[in-house]
């Protein structure tokens, strides 16, 4: 692909202060099927070049201050790494959307206890096709299929601020804690048969609320996302996703997005990282729309 000439982020520069923050964990240590989420961060601020400052309902993002702040490292272990990257994270002024770019689920552990000092009151959408809520999994503690479980742990979240969305491949023990922590859980097959209704019982969990999504591109159909750790059949497409995730957060205020697993090594023509991007442009548009909102709101109590 020919990116001459062109600018990372759609050309959206830094500022202070700034609206967006951008970090990156380059890490794929909790992988056990196939590795690669490391290599993400790099191929999507690539990519994020062909970008245009503009979201799909036509709304300009030009005047958007980003600020990337680079790679952010944890090691070789996550257990052992995820401190370091929290604590630069946290760092973050809270009046910042804050958006991370994975690396593997695991890497939320770190951005999910940085938020939460951000923001204390947080709500987390966890958009996945997989809980990631087994205590055991794969041989480990820290691999991808305990990412939640652990990053509940890391942050202090209580389970019952979590709703997961697009959910389709389960653990027995994951229904298990989901039901006795009383999580909202809405499953692929219910956003495809009822998207409005499903997206709706979403809102409702976090109407006015501070939220952040922890975006896994798993819960794509493989169609639309090849290039992942494990793909899984069944899944959302990219529209439905995008409808999901702006009916959803509608009625909340959202503080941050994680977009996890996208793995250029098992990519196609990079539609899978471009999909990633997809998604943070228009999340950004749904942040700017709300805060040119809330100044005018402002402007007219005035
Ligand atoms: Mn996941």
């Amino acid at each position: 692909m020919n990116l001459d000439g062109l600018r990372p982020w759609g050309g959206l520069v830094g500022g202070d202060p700034s609206d967006v923050v951008v970090a990156g964990i380059p890490y794929d240590g909790s992988a056990v099927y196939r590795k690669g989420a490391a290599l993400a961060p790099q191929r999507i601020r690539q990519l994020s070049a062909v970008m245009p400052p503009v979201t799909e309902e036509g709304r300009l993002l030009t005047g958007l201050h980003v600020q990337d702040i680079g790679d952010l490292d944890v090691g070789g272990d996550i257990e052992a790494g995820w401190m370091e990257p929290m604590q630069r994270l946290a760092k973050v002024p809270p009046e910042a959307f804050l958006t991370v770019l994975g690396g593997d689920h695991c890497t939320a552990i770190a951005t999910l206890a940085a938020q939460v000092r951000r923001h204390p009151g947080l709500r987390v959408l966890w958009v996945d096709a997989h809980p990631d809520l087994c205590d055991f999994s794969r041989g480990g503690h820290w691999t991808c299929g305990c990412a939640l479980r652990r990053a509940l742990e890391a942050s202090g979240i209580e389970p019952s601020r979590v709703a997961i969305a697009g959910g389709r491949d389960y653990d027995p023990e994951e229904l298990e804690f989901i039901a006795a922590n009383r999580m909202l859980l809405v499953p692929s097959v219910e956003i495809a048969r009822d998207p409005g209704g499903a997206a709706r019982k979403l809102a409702e969990a976090v109407a006015g609320d501070e939220v952040h999504i922890s975006f896994d591109i798993d819960v794509l159909d493989p169609a639309f996302a090849p290039g992942t750790e494990i793909p899984s059949a069944g899944g959302l497409s990219s529209r439905q996703a995008l409808d999901l995730l702006k009916i959803a957060t509608h009625s909340a205020r959202l503080v941050g997005l994680d977009i996890v697993e996208v793995s250029p090594p098992f990519d196609n023509g990079d539609i899978t990282t471009l999909a990633a991007l997809k998604m943070i442009f228009e999340v950004w548009g749904m942040v700017k729309a709300a805060r040119e909102a809330s100044v005018s709101e402002l402007r007219g109590k005035r």
